[in-house]
């Protein structure tokens, strides 16, 4: 949206969750305010047996004296008028996660390769954005292919967060074995 207006953002046509399903890399990610997730995001899409697409992610938090965990997190969707917006419930596999309710937006996917998800939690007085977050999703933890690079880049000004992007580092730090102290 040239104007920067919530509202005039315009999403995936005809989104279809099936095709949706699956590993997805974060590769960039626009942050909101507050506690979130650091580096090695990666969610994984899942649409039931009666149709509702709920989510894991996976993600690298660092908590009080500076204690690095892996965030265990999950999400159900409820669907709305248009197939590609969805709410969004989350919650943590530990108590010291936050919970929360927010829009997800699918603004672009090719289901393959990218998708460009977007979720704006506080609107401002002039209908503009004004805290929100975005994910890049590669189906490739190593980053998005060049000839998707254009079409993102283009996608993050329609939803005004260009240049507000930070890269996702992936290094399997999430999916070392875990040292059991006997
Ligand atoms: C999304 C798609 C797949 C499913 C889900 C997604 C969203 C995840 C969110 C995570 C929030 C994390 C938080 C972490 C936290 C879109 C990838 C579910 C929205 C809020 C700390 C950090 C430090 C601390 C306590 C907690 O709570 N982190 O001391």
């Amino acid at each position: 949206a040239q104007d920067c207006l919530v509202s005039n953002i315009t999403v995936k046509q005809d989104f279809d969750r099936m095709r949706y399903q699956g590993t997805w890399y974060a590769v960039a990610k626009k942050d909101p305010v507050g506690l979130f997730l650091l580096d090695n995001i990666v969610a994984s899409f899942k649409v039931e047996e009666d149709g509702t697409m709920t989510a894991t992610a996976l993600g690298r938090v660092i908590i009080l004296n500076n204690w690095e965990m892996c965030a265990n997190m999950f999400g159900t969707f409820e669907d709305t008028e248009d197939p590609a917006k969805f709410k969004m419930k989350y919650w943590g596999a530990a108590a010291y996660l936050q919970t929360g309710y927010d829009d997800h937006w699918i603004i672009d996917t090719d289901y393959d390769n990218y998708a460009i998800h977007y979720s704006c939690r506080e609107l401002d007085v002039d209908g503009t954005c004004l805290d929100g977050y975005s994910f890049i999703f590669s189906r490739y933890p190593d980053g998005l292919r060049p000839e998707d690079q254009r079409n993102v880049t283009e996608k993050k000004q329609d939803i005004c967060f260009l240049g507000k992007y930070r890269r996702v580092a992936h290094t399997g730090k999430m999916v070392e074995p875990h040292t059991i102290i006997i």
